[in-house]
This record gives structure tokens, sequence and C-alpha cells, in this order.
């Protein structure tokens, strides 16, 4: 099936925000004296800011309320906005704007699709605002990754059909998310492992032989 639009999860695929994000839940893990590793940190990609921290949050005895909860969200969200400050195009992982390029020169749509409500903010802070043809994020949806309304939305703007597009991520609830669209998939980094993907790059510059295929 012929492959008419690439779309982008952000944080993991374009840039490491994951690892502000880990950093910054080890903040309030470590300040509610919660145990939280990496391992933990891995079952975040993907999943939106509260349902991550209900993740967080099985591994404490305390009963929090909502409203110490929108407390922790927001704190969360202040530490990494913090961190953020300091992202430029310097921190687009590697291979990045080739393979965009590529897929320019091939007359492929670009799209990311994030759950990320931050996602304005870190196109803006590296200079790939305007270099998708959409963007599909966690304003805009209702229901996260592994559900698809992210990738579905992105390929609507795009009125591309979900048969025809391929999604790049790095989280297993997000190749979930592209499977249950019914749209082909390539894991990179942390979601190869659970071997669900239609391809698995070890470097994402190795998509360009996908679309030649
Ligand atoms: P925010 P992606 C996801 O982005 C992250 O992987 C996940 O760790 C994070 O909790 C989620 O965005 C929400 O982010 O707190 O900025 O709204 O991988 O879908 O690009
Ligand atoms: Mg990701």
């Amino acid at each position: 099936m012929e492959i008419k639009a690439v779309i982008f999860d952000l944080d993991g695929v374009i840039v490491s925000t994951d690892e502000y994000h880990y950093k910054a839940w080890k903040s309030i893990a470590d300040k509610e004296n919660i145990d939280f590793d990496r391992t933990i940190n891995n079952r975040l990609r993907g999943v939106s800011r509260a349902e991550s921290l209900e993740i967080i949050l099985e591994d404490s005895n305390k009963k929090y309320t909502q409203e110490e909860k929108q407390i922790l969200l927001e704190e969360k969200n202040n530490v990494y906005k913090e961190l953020l400050k300091n992202l430029s195009s310097l921190d687009i992982l590697p291979g990045v704007n080739e393979v965009m390029n590529y897929l320019k020169s091939k007359n492929i749509k670009i799209a990311i699709g994030s759950s990320s409500k931050n996602t304005s903010l870190i196109l803006e802070k590296i200079e790939l605002s305007n270099y998708f043809d959409e963007v599909a994020d966690g304003t805009m949806i209702k229901k996260s990754k592994p559900d698809p309304q992210v990738f579905i939305l992105a390929a609507d703007k795009l009125e591309v059909s979900p048969k025809n597009c391929l999604v790049v991520e790095d989280a297993e609830a997000g190749v979930k998310a592209a499977l249950n669209g019914n749209m082909k998939v390539a894991a990179v980094g942390d979601a190869i492992k659970c071997n669900k993907a239609t391809y698995n790059l070890d470097k994402l510059i190795n998509l360009i032989n996908i679309i030649n295929k």
C-alpha cells in the first residue's frame, strides 16, 4: 500500500523531551516519597499527563484527592516547562531533518501526532513550527494513545486515508494507537521492544528504505 503521509510522534521521535518528562516526574515523585524509576517512566511514554500521574500514584499508599492531583499535575508541568527553556534546534534528534527533507522531496505529507499539550511550545523552541503540513496534539483530543484519535485527526487534517499513513513512534501506547487506527507504524527506541510495529527502525534514517520499498 502506497505511503502518502508520515505522522511523527513528537517526544522521543523528533526531540528527546522524554528525558525532561522523566526528570520532572522524578522531582514530583521524590517530593511525595513515591518510588519512581526509568522502568516506570517507560510506561508513561505517549500517555497523557493525567494518566501518567495515575500510573505513578499506583506506587503510593496515600489516597490523593482530585484537588491534590491537580496541584501535582501543575507542579509537574511547571518543572517540565522550566526544563524546556533550554530547548533549541540543536536538540532535534539525529536523522530527523534528513528524513523530513527526503519526504518533502517525494511529495509525501508530514504531520505531528503527539499526546503533548506543550506541542506548539516545543515546535517553536526547536524552530519547526512551520515545517509540518499539519499538527494534531493533546490540546485537540479527548482520548489519548493507545486510542487512535490523535493519529486519525492528523490523517483527517492531511486529507489522507489512514491506510496510506505511516506513523513513527517511540512508545508502545503509540504503536498500538497507530495499529488501532489501521495505520502502518515504524517503531524507534523503546517501542521496538514491544515487537508489535509493522517496522522496527534502529536508526530513523532507515525510514527512507521503507518509503522506497
Ligand atoms: P504534556 P508524545 C507525550 O508525547 C509524552 O510521551 C508523554 O510522556 C507525556 O505525558 C504526554 O506527551 C503529555 O505531555 O504533559 O506535555 O501534555 O510522545 O505523544 O509526543
Ligand atoms: Mg513519544
